[in-house]
């Protein structure tokens, strides 16, 4: 796999190539390149004497031990990422002069990192969070990055409160609790008194927060950018990425255990996919609005609180992002990338959004601190795939030799290179914008409505996601300590839905609101994942399995899990061998004391017979969790007994097969793309 991953497939692969080092199997040296005969004693005054000051290996190992940390992003800390490319469907030039959205051969390195928002660097995958969705694409014209979430809209509507909204949903100041979660009282004191954050919310509230994987989540630039064509006209437009596997949650009960049972759950998803060959992809679309209709619509398209429903202005799906290569080192590529919405090519521009303008200064910012100077563009995985030419000179660990004597512009002695060039040369141009007004520091009339588009959230919502939001909201309200903040909260979430915040008052022990509700009927279906694309493709299945398994029976349907891309772990007693009739043997690879239910997706009880009492008490309480969860569970042969003690059998989404393999691998298979069966009773 290492190899596979070293070899140079594309320019910014070969880019990186170039500063890979494979230290295997070479002498052991300094950082000077002197070979050391010793690694594991310092240099005393005597063998059990103190350590000299002349010992330079010492001193610099410990020394570069000592400095190893980096300060860890302000937000989006824990991450992860992957190299991949994107290809393009079809010609943009109608909409912009981005020579990567025109040519259709071309196929874009990009570098993708997937993030948590709340959390330190060490918190856990699956907690409530928007997630993070950054892409670098290493275009020939310069770096474009793509610094998305998986939620569309933002909590507040201006740059210059963000130090403020993160403050209030980080850890308390006072004992640094609780860690990488919202279900506290600053974090809804600051909802309650900032009232743009509604429909942010709303999503916070439901399963968008607690995504399956990183493949099954959408992606949003959030804000409208614009593009400009070769004419110089532009259009207003949305990003998104659409998951091919479509989007899908875990379900909160599964997410808090996976927490502490495998905090690199998403992590391990995505390394996983990858290393079998499974890449993720995800489609490209624009929504795009023309420059005459800024002003049409029901909202304004300045506010980063707003969406553009897809059924209004559609999705239109452009190219595709193929993640398929893990990296190499985490902290060289991942640790170190540094987004920027404000890295952007010709033909891609910014609009008025005063979210969008905040941001355009803080990310350069904050990787001075975060890199440690102004360089930090010169790191591999920060380098654009072209050369870059300018003025700039020095900085903490400058690695570019400029030679020559100019290092200013204008001059003559270089003949006044490097030199700007025109837009026909593919020199970048902003959008030329006409803008007048007064310098004021006010919000504009036109983002005031808080509250329509987080109640067209919720009328767009399932049965079953109706409950989720409604446990969430319970849930994070539940936590929080001040009455007068949960009163608030309540009574806010009223004007999105009255019985919502009945429902919710009366579980937390304040008061029902008495007013409210919302004149919005109007529903989006895209908004729903039930809505979304349903595949069985590398969903995980735990099999129960004990000696004695019917051999051929159980053969035949493993094999038809791994032609329908499933992941398959094998639990038993033991890991290796297990001996089924017929002289088969099945090598398992987990034990329930290393596989817990909330680690799969669904569960084939193959035997779980003629096994001590406690494999049976295991198997019992891995489906029972499996049945509560929602999942397909299903038996055969000596699984079968392990259903009915559960009283599971004619339950929806359980699959017994006695003789049929093929009709009960295809039941099973079939199940497994539902993902979930919401309308099961679970007493
Ligand atoms: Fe941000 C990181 C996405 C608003 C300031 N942001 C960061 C990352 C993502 C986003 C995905 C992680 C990048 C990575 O993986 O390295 N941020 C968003 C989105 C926003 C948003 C979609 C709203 C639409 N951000 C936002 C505002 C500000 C920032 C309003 C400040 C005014 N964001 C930052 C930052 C970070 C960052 C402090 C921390 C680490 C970094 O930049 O590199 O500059």
């Amino acid at each position: 796999m290492t190899d596979k991953r070293n070899q140079g497939q594309n320019k910014k692969q070969k880019q990186l190539d170039v500063f890979k080092v494979n230290d295997k199997g070479k002498a052991l040296t300094t950082n000077q390149g002197l070979k050391m005969s010793e690694d594991e004693f310092s240099l005393k005054a005597g063998e059990r004497g103190p350590t000299l000051m002349e010992d330079f290996h010492f001193r610099e190992k410990v020394t570069h031990f000592d400095h190893e940390r980096i300060p860890e992003r302000v937000v989006h800390a824990r991450g992860f990422a992957a190299h991949g490319e994107f290809e393009l469907y079809e010609d943009m030039s109608q909409y912009t002069r981005a020579k990567f959205l025109q040519d259709t051969s071309t196929k874009t390195p990009v570098f993708v990192r997937f993030s948590t928002v709340n959390g330190a660097r060490g918190s856990a995958d699956t907690v409530r969070d928007a997630r993070g969705f950054a892409t670098k694409f290493y275009t020939e014209e310069g770096n474009y990055d793509l610094v998305a979430n998986n939620i569309p809209v933002f909590f507040i509507q201006d740059g210059i409160k963000f130090p403020d909204v993160v403050h209030a949903f980080k850890p308390e100041p006072d004992n640094d609790i609780p860690q990488a979660s919202t279900a506290h009282d600053t974090f809804w004191d600051f909802v309650a008194n900032n009232q743009e954050s509604a429909h942010m919310i709303m999503w916070i509230m439901s399963d968008r927060a607690i995504p399956r994987s990183f493949r099954m989540m959408e992606g949003f630039g959030v804000h409208t950018f614009r593009l400009i064509n070769e004419e110089g006209q532009a259009h207003f437009v949305k990003f998104h990425w659409k998951p091919k596997l479509g989007v899908h949650s875990l379900v909160w009960d599964e997410a808090h255990k996976l927490a502490g049972i495998d905090p690199d759950f998403h992590r391990n998803d995505l390394w996983n996919a990858i290393e079998n060959g499974q890449y993720p992809e995800f489609e490209l679309g624009f929504q795009i609005i023309k420059e005459e209709d800024e002003f049409n619509m029901e909202f304004d398209i300045l506010d980063a609180t707003k969406i553009w429903p897809e059924e209004v202005v559609p999705v239109k799906i452009i190219g595709k992002m193929t993640l398929n290569r893990n990296v190499d080192n985490f902290f060289s590529e991942t640790e170190q990338v540094a987004f920027h919405p404000g890295h952007v090519v010709p033909g891609i521009d910014f609009t008025n959004d005063p979210l969008l303008q905040g941001r355009l200064f803080s990310y350069i910012d904050t990787q001075l601190i975060r890199l440690g100077g102004p360089n930090f563009h010169e790191i591999p995985i920060n380098r654009p795939v072209v050369p870059f030419h300018n003025n700039q000179r020095d900085g903490y660990h400058r690695q570019t030799i400029n030679v020559g004597k100019v290092n200013y512009h204008r001059n003559s002695l270089a003949g006044n290179t490097p030199a700007p060039v025109s837009p026909a040369e593919g020199g970048y141009e902003h959008y030329q914008e006409k803008v007048e007004g007064r310098k004021i520091r006010a919000r504009s009339e036109s983002f005031t409505d808080h509250f329509s588009q987080a109640t067209l959230f919720w009328n767009s919502m399932s049965p079953a996601e109706k409950k989720h939001i409604t446990d969430a909201f319970s849930f994070e309200l539940g936590k929080v300590k001040s009455k007068s903040v949960k009163q608030q909260s309540v009574d806010m979430f009223a004007n999105v839905d009255l019985d919502l915040a009945r429902t919710i008052a009366k579980r937390i022990g304040v008061n029902p609101p008495k007013s409210g509700g919302s004149n919005v009927t109007a529903s989006s279906p895209a908004l729903s994942q039930q809505n979304t694309i349903f595949k069985p493709d590398t969903r995980r299945v735990a099999v129960i399995l004990s000696n004695g398994f019917h051999g051929p029976d159980v053969k035949f349907v493993l094999e038809q899990l791994e032609d329908a891309n499933l992941f398959v772990d094998i639990i038993s007693e033991h890991q290796g061998n297990v001996s089924g009739t017929n002289g088969v043997i099945i090598e398992a690879n987990q034990t329930f004391q290393t596989a817990k239910s909330v680690q799969y997706d669904a569960v084939y009880i193959a035997n779980a017979s003629q096994t001590n009492r406690e494999f049976n008490k295991d198997a019992v309480y891995f489906i029972d969790e499996a049945f509560r969860h929602y999942k397909p569970i299903a038996a055969t042969h000596g699984g079968i007994p392990a259903l009915t003690i559960n009283k599971l059998d004619g339950k929806q989404g359980v699959i017994i097969g006695k003789d049929n393999m093929r009709k009960f691998s295809d039941e099973f298979i079939n199940a497994i793309a539902l993902h979930r069966f919401w309308d099961r009773k679970i007493v």
